[in-house]
């Protein structure tokens, strides 16, 4: 028998967006990757990994993988391309960016996101790029910035307990988050503690595949969380269930939060929430008894437009019961704040490059900015004062808009502009790179090297190249590099390699770098309870009710609801929630069949009740529209499995999941066709689960058994 070729293991990190940034063990033989585990060492990842990265080598070497560089040759949206060389297509999008930039570098926009979260792939060479180019610049709010400001506001940074601690707490609430699809590695140590004998308490309007496994669901409406928590913060108050010596010590501005939290009787939330005041009630009383108590926030609930208050009010509660005292209680939303210096991002970036073609920063002169979450109707605009110039090109990476930014036909629309000069670096001909004059294929995680930073934990994290780049791929920041020489560009910073930047990426004072090299990953010195004796980012030290400029956090209502929009409601009487669906990444992975074939295809789920006010039944077609648009999909009302058990949808709500990629939507749509341009209160964030839609069942759909058989039988 032939010997097997040998093995070796590369140290890597997982690079999507998601609170885990899992270690990675890459296995090579012969030049190919052979197997993607999680790291047996690495304390959060466990040596477990999601299904879907342990598809990672199945995604990279994907026959539709982009190798080679393409031009346009159909129409915008068409997705009909011609290769082309390298040198050719660099030459020439070096070419109509100069000539743009000569005229008005601010007509310029790059468009990226999360698509890795690395620091050199991500913002690292490109933004020394756009820097020194003087584009305009982009406000990164699509997912988190809304949660993320109000953390600032109240904690003075995105900081939180430790997930670690969580397999401690003995209560621990569950907000606005679906850990088993989208952060199993937490979600590991919420079931330690309830094998320790805690209670766990899911509050989301679905009743997700978390939500069946915790002890209580509180399913309330969308958007009704700030309502839900001052009415907590009413029964404490009123039962004086609160840490009065914590209160005094290291809160700021509790007295008017007093006062607007005794206006919030549960009666009235309740009424909002469309829940029972009992069950307000009882989660009070066991909040303010239970110690350690511990909140696991997630950013689903704060894409409402209240969301940054909400987060704020939120974030308030274990400080009024002095739960951060012991480390497994307080709440995490964010860890990436405990990065901030420990991540170079000065030097990654190099914001300084912007002076040249603005005059020096203290003068306050910059770009404009251009929020992500309005590209829909920002790239229709013409030039204004207001506004600014017209875009004339847009630069797209790590970022899939066209089906993941709202109002979907706003975003097409946007990018099928003849006149808009649009590159886009991709592995794959997504919805958005089938509206480019250039695709440029680029590197996967296990092809460049990269440095990670974490939102979910506090390790500094390293990623080396487990395989040469496929094809004539390359990595963004060699694409940046390569834009940056033909741009004449010649500051020393744009010949860093991959590998200095990433080797860079941290401060050597705040991370072991050695410890970094040798196992690919290093913990942040940060203390076990870091709030137990005050100690907040903020100036005082003090977690903050009266934030500046934002005043004293309140309820605020969804721009669509049946209680704040009862016209519109007349109409559009259902709210829709788009949460991830397990398999995919928002748009990620939709395109890998496996995990494609675990989806099926796009889905609403509904309350038996609104479906058979519908004559809509199981399996049926269903239409789900707005002013905005429509989309279809397929009815899901008992839940999808044969469990018997109560579909996941409770009355006047219903759930569209998953970033579907539009062409492979049933009519070519997505859910983002139904959602809306409008932003959060704090945060400048979308808005995505703060949408009224109807629902009626399809024209042509076939009787609902017949096709819930076929669907049974496909699965
Ligand atoms: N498998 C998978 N994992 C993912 C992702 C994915 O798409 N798929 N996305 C990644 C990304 S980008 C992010 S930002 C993170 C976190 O992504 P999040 O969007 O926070 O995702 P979830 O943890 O699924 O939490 C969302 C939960 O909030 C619920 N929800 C919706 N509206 C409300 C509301 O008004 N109030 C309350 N209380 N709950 C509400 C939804 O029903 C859902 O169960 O996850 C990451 N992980
Ligand atoms: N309706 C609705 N819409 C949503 C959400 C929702 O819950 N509901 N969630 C929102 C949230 S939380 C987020 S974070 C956004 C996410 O939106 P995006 O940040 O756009 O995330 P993805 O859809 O995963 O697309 C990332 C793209 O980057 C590409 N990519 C990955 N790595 C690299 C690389 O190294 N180089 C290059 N050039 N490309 C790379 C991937 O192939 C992928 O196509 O979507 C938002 N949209
Ligand atoms: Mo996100």
């Amino acid at each position: 028998m032939p010997t097997p070729a040998p093995e070796s293991t590369v140290q890597g990190t997982c690079p999507h967006d998601c609170p885990d940034t899992c270690a990675l063990h890459v296995t090579v033989r012969e030049g190919r990757v052979v197997r993607v585990a999680g790291d047996p060492e690495h304390p959060t990842t466990h040596g477990a990994l999601c299904t879907k990265v342990s598809r990672y080598a199945e995604r990279t070497y994907h026959p539709e993988r982009v190798l080679q560089p393409l031009r346009r040759v159909g129409r915008k949206g068409e997705g009909r391309f011609e290769p082309v060389g390298w040198d050719e297509a660099l030459d020439d999008i070096a070419s109509r960016l100069r000539a743009i930039a000569a005229r008005e570098p601010q007509a310029v926009l790059p468009y990226s996101y999360a698509g890795t979260m690395g620091l050199v792939q991500g913002e690292g060479m490109a933004a020394r790029f756009w820097h020194r180019l003087g584009a305009s610049l982009l406000d990164r709010t699509i997912c988190a910035s809304a949660g993320g400001d109000a953390l600032v506001a109240t904690y003075g940074g995105k900081v939180g307990m430790h997930v670690e601690h969580f397999a401690e707490s003995r209560l621990i609430l569950i907000w606005g988050s679906n850990p088993i699809t989208s952060s199993v590695h937490f979600w590991n140590y919420a079931q330690q503690a309830k094998r320790a004998g805690a209670k766990l308490v899911c509050i989301d309007p679905r009743k997700s595949e978390t939500a069946e496994k915790c002890h209580q669901h509180i399913a309330l409406l969308p958007g009704s969380d700030g309502a839900l928590a001052l009415a907590m913060m009413h029964e404490l108050i009123v039962h004086d269930r609160l840490d009065h010596d914590y209160i005094e010590r290291h809160v700021d501005g509790f007295e008017k939060l007093r006062e607007r939290a005794l206006a919030w009787t549960p009666e009235r939330a309740a009424a909002v929430c469309g829940i029972d005041a009992g069950t307000i009630v009882e989660l009070a009383r066991e909040y303010g008894g239970a110690r350690p108590a511990a909140i696991r926030l997630n950013y689903g609930m704060q894409r409402v437009h209240g969301g940054g208050n909400a987060v704020r009010l939120i974030a308030l509660l274990p400080c009024l019961v002095g739960a951060w005292r012991q480390r497994a209680g307080g709440l995490l939303l964010s860890s990436g704040g405990w990065f901030r210096g420990a991540r170079r991002d000065a030097w990654l970036q190099r914001p300084d490059l912007l002076e040249p073609v603005y005059g020096p920063a203290a003068e306050g002169r910059r770009p404009r900015t251009i929020n992500m979450c309005t590209i829909g109707d920002d790239l229709q605009r013409q030039s204004s004062p207001a506004f600014g110039p017209r875009i004339e090109a847009v630069v797209v990476y790590n970022s899939n808009p066209v089906a993941v930014a709202p109002d979907s036909a706003q975003v097409v629309r946007g990018f099928a502009r003849e006149d808009l000069f649009t590159v886009v670096l991709e592995h794959f001909l997504t919805d958005t790179a089938d509206h480019a004059d250039y695709v440029l294929p680029a590197t996967t995680q296990l092809e460049h090297w990269d440095a990670h930073a974490a939102y979910g934990h506090v390790y500094a994290m390293l990623n080396r190249p487990a395989i040469a780049p496929l094809g004539q791929a390359r990595s963004n920041a060699e694409i940046f590099r390569q834009l940056a020489r033909r741009m004449g560009y010649t500051e020393p910073c744009f010949e860093d390699s991959d590998e200095t930047m990433a080797l860079g990426a941290f401060d050597p004072t705040r991370v072991k770098l050695d410890e970094l090299g040798r196992k690919g990953w290093s913990r942040l010195a940060i203390g076990e309870a870091p709030f137990a004796h005050g100690n907040f980012p903020t100036p005082s030290g003090k977690a903050l009710v009266d934030a500046p400029g934002l005043g004293v956090p309140d309820f605020v209502p969804n721009y669509e609801s049946v209680l704040s929009s009862p016209a519109l409601a007349t109409r559009y009487p259902l709210a829709m929630i788009s949460p991830p669906a397990r398999h995919f990444l928002n748009s990620s992975f939709v395109n890998v069949p496996s995990l494609r074939a675990a989806e099926g295809e796009p889905v609403l789920e509904m309350h038996a009740g609104d479906a058979s006010a519908r004559g809509v039944a199981e399996g049926d077609l269903v239409r789900i529209f707005n002013d905005r648009g429509s989309t279809l999909a397929r009815a899901v009302v008992g839940g999808r499995g044969s469990d018997g058990r109560e579909g996941r949808a409770r009355p006047g709500v219903v759930h569209g999941l998953g970033v579907w990629w539009r062409k492979y939507g049933r009519d070519g749509t997505n859910a983002n066709q139904l959602t809306h341009q409008r932003l959060t209160d704090v945060g400048r964030a979308a808005t995505f689960y703060d949408c009224l839609v109807q629902v009626e069942r399809a024209a042509g759909s076939p009787a609902g058994s017949v096709v819930a058989a076929a669907t049974a039988a496909a699965e």
